[in-house]
């Protein structure tokens, strides 16, 4: 899994300390706001909002920080919807 995301922002930094703390393998990636790098269409081919932070599942994106929180728990099983 891949995660998008900027670092200084709660909504991000939320979803980051998740994956640290149960040792997750997502590969982190800073995006850069000053190369409008969330304005390209490859970025807004996983977001159209344009916005992070935003999980890359294989071919599944999923945005919303509390989305893709509770998609995280739901793999480690530790809830279920
Ligand atoms: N409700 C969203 C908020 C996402 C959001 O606003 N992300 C900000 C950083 S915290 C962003 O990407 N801003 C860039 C922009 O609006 O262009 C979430 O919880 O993920």
């Amino acid at each position: 899994m891949l995660l998008h995301t900027f670092a200084i922002t709660p909504n991000n930094r939320k979803v980051v300390a998740f994956i640290k703390h149960f040792d997750l393998p997502v590969e982190i990636h800073q995006v850069n706001f000053a190369k409008k790098e969330t304005s390209t269409d490859e970025f807004r081919a996983l977001n159209p909002m344009g916005k992070v932070p935003v999980l890359v599942d294989g071919d599944f994106s999923l945005w919303e920080s509390n989305a893709i929180l509770s998609y995280l728990a739901q793999k480690l099983s530790l809830i279920h919807i």
